[in-house]
């Protein structure tokens, strides 16, 4: 399948369901698929996944180009546009959770009551807050109202360095901040790889939906 075939499959195919590692399926997070689109049915509607992390067989470390349009495979390892995120964010109060595997195998769950995507002329702007959820610190603290930045555009607070090819993965980043779940998928130490607070992850996993 061509990525312009990917590229509609994104626009129809909500919450596509992953092929599930062993420990995953065992997981908490397993959950029903309940139809042949794979949506899966939670509480009050679906959702839409926007970025998982779980074979590190994609390459993250993009431009600004290749985030805003998306890359990846929906059914592995992908993220999904800044352009397609605004534009289902932008009309309706979104809400968001992140599910995190840590490389000790702990099972994280962060959610926000309310989240957003800002357009492209103000670099896709983050809106998030009302966090939740089993994970004790918000791995997005400091990271509202911040622009996206990839390693080839930044904006971010840091102006001693680009904090997207410091981390090296496009993010919301402050100074740089307290998340970076877009960076290397196979390094490690607190400045690379993927990571939650202080938390080095394996799996990540975002997505939203119509908040009730
Ligand atoms: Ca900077």
């Amino acid at each position: 399948m061509g990525f312009r075939n990917l590229s509609l499959l994104f626009l129809f195919v909500f919450d596509t369901s992953p092929t599930w590692s062993t420990d995953v399926q065992s997981s908490p997070f397993k959950e029903t698929v309940c139809n042949q689109c794979q949506q899966w049915c939670g509480e009050g509607g679906s959702w839409t996944v926007f970025q998982r992390r779980m074979n590190g067989d994609v390459d993250f470390y993009r431009s600004w180009a290749d985030y805003e349009k998306g890359f990846g495979n929906p059914e592995g390892d992908f993220w999904l546009g800044l352009k397609k995120l605004h534009q289902m964010t932008k009309d309706r109060s979104m809400e968001l959770e992140v599910k995190m595997i840590t490389k000790d195998g702990i099972y994280l769950v962060a959610k926000y009551s309310n989240f957003s995507i800002g357009p492209g002329s103000d670099n896709y702007r983050l809106t998030i807050s009302g966090f939740s959820g089993n994970v004790t610190r918000d791995g997005f603290i400091g990271h509202n109202n911040q622009q996206f930045s990839t390693k080839d555009a930044d904006h971010d607070r840091a102006s001693w360095n680009n904090c997207a090819s410091y981390h090296e993965g496009g993010w919301w980043y402050t100074h740089c901040g307290f998340s970076s779940l877009n960076g290397n998928f196979h390094k490690t130490g607190s400045n690379k790889g993927i990571w939650w607070q202080s938390n080095h992850l394996r799996f990540s996993e975002m997505k939203f939906r119509t908040r009730l």
